[in-house]
């Protein structure tokens, strides 16, 4: 059976999570479970980032402890993956006893391996990003993403000699040529290398917040060094139930493009210093903008949106969870960047959702319950929408496999469409009960459990909801997707539900 181990990046806890952590671990979730569909043994990991300056900041502003902020603050990003249905199969904090080890073990054997020395740093540092900048890579003495004034630093820390690693780097790159996807962020990731790479401090003597380092305690690491290493403590490395064997390296890691060098450079070096292989796929993926600006704290001082109006939790009570879902992942193809707006998600829920998925269901339940008794019919075996059927499940399994669940959403759609046409085509309405009806009516019911089988990673509450309106039982997700996504699984004779609408319209007002 086939391993497969997904992780978001572990978000930082000085501030409550939003739309756009939501979207890339809707991602990850939709991800996830794709691959439990098809029978893969899966593991998904998410969780917070809990050391550092910018916890302690925040921590220190609120007028409480960096744990009592830490725990606070994770919490709520609980919060809002439960009210988006995220299937993590872990949540790792970065403070929790588990990590402390793994991180030890992992960083004494760079040290052993002789790749971690002693010197004096001096930078630009920036809070915000947690990272240091040169002059050169600065925007005049200001961080480039964040617009604020970098700090000048110097302190005696430990380094990690990543200089040494351009050349086993590149040559990562060209045995694993789907290392780094998309290509054009692969192509950004070769450029930093080979652009050159300097040594890196991973330590800190100006903060307490952090994990001890081993063999110096008036030193703790540098909150990235630590943060990276959580993709390990979650299998178990350096521990007595290490599980590494199994689930590393084939494993992807989901992260914004902010985040590459550390993924894309950092990372995979900090494997080979430590003596193990670097994870087998980086999968980057942009930013939602809101108004073409990525979202901050400061949008709303600007006269913009305010963030917590669009955290996940506002977001799914206002429209639902799986409209929310829907949205994150249909709009935007993992790789670019998006707008994410209240209009956006209003056309998608009352197009794709009401007008097509919802009003199929409505039309075919309804026919069947008035025509055919309430029982659903089987569908032909040679019907002309078992083609469109096996065109879509194809498409949508391929475009799953290969991270773009937009494409997957768009594949599945097409059968919705090709159904209705189908349904317009035909106009059961117009018809009286008997075979042909029967024939017509089996063939979209057939069509419809086929959406939800493929539509369940993305919308799995509506999916399920679906299923058992068509007279199945259990779940879209129960079988084996290699026996599910087969034309005529539908074997007729099953009991119909009409039900409430599934996606009621949302009224746009002119104004
Ligand atoms: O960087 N659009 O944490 P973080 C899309 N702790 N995705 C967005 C986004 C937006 N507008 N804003 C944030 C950190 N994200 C580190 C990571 S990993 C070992 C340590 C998502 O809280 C995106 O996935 O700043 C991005 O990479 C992540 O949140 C950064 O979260």
């Amino acid at each position: 059976m086939a391993h497969y181990y997904i992780t978001t990046p572990i978000y930082y806890v000085n501030d409550a999570p939003h739309v756009g952590h939501a979207y890339c671990t809707v991602n990850a979730d939709a991800l996830a479970r794709w691959h439990r569909l098809v029978g893969d043994e899966t593991k998904f990991l998410t969780g917070t980032d809990e050391h550092g300056q910018k916890v302690a900041d925040a921590a220190a502003l609120n007028g409480v402890s960096p744990q009592e902020w830490t725990d606070r603050t994770s919490a709520r990003f609980r919060e809002a993956w439960d009210a988006l249905d995220i299937s993590y199969d872990d949540f790792i904090r970065t403070t929790e006893p588990r990590h402390y080890e793994t991180v030890q073990r992992f960083l004494t054997a760079v040290y052993e391996n002789g790749h971690i020395y002693k010197d004096v740093y001096h930078g630009l540092y920036c809070v915000s990003c947690e990272d240091y900048y040169t002059l050169e890579s600065s925007d005049e003495g200001r961080c480039p993403i964040h617009g604020r004034a970098l700090t000048e630093m110097q302190e005696e820390n430990w380094f990690f000699r990543l200089s040494a690693f351009a050349e086993p780097l590149l040559r990562y790159y060209e045995e694993h040529p789907d290392f780094v996807t998309p290509e054009t962020k692969r192509n950004e990731a070769l450029a930093f290398i080979r652009g050159g790479l300097r040594d890196i401090s991973i330590t800190r003597t100006s903060i307490a917040w952090g994990i001890p380092v081993p063999w110096d305690d008036r030193h703790v690491f540098y909150v990235w060094y630590d943060a990276l290493i959580n993709y390990l403590t979650a299998i178990g490395y350096g521990r007595e139930d290490d599980q590494t064997s199994t689930w590393w390296p084939v494993s992807h890691h989901l992260v914004g493009k902010e985040i590459l060098r550390f993924h894309c450079v950092w990372w995979p070096a900090m494997c080979m210093a430590a003596g193990l292989d670097p994870v087998h796929h980086v999968q980057v993926h942009g930013w939602l903008l809101v108004g073409g600006q990525k979202l901050s704290k400061t949008m709303a001082a600007e006269g913009g949106v305010k963030l917590s109006d669009i955290s996940p939790v506002v977001l799914t009570d206002e429209f639902g969870v799986d409209p929310i879902r829907y949205y994150l992942l249909r709009e935007t193809s993992l790789g670019n960047d998006g707008d994410f707006s209240h209009e956006g998600i209003t056309a998608r829920y009352n197009t794709d959702l009401a007008n097509n998925l919802g009003n199929l269901v409505a039309r075919v339940t309804t026919i069947v319950a008035t025509k055919c008794a309430g029982v659903g019919p089987a569908p032909q075996p040679g019907s002309e929408l078992a083609s469109a059927a096996r065109q879509a499940v194809g498409a949508a399994a391929a475009a799953w496999d290969r991270f773009a669940p937009h494409a997957a959403l768009e594949a599945t759609w097409g059968l919705i469409t090709a159904t209705n046409a189908y349904l317009e085509q035909r106009a059961p309405w117009k018809m009286s009960p008997g075979d042909e009806l029967d024939a017509v009516m089996g063939d979209a019911l057939e069509a419809i459990r086929l959406v939800s089988v493929l539509a369940t990673p993305a919308i799995p509450h509506v999916c399920a909801t679906i299923w058992s309106r068509i007279g199945l039982e259990g779940a879209p997700g129960d079988e084996t997707f290699a026996d599910s996504a087969q034309w005529g699984r539908y074997r007729g004779v099953h009991p119909i539900v009409k039900g409430e609408p599934l996606f009621p319209r949302i009224t746009v007002s002119d104004d």
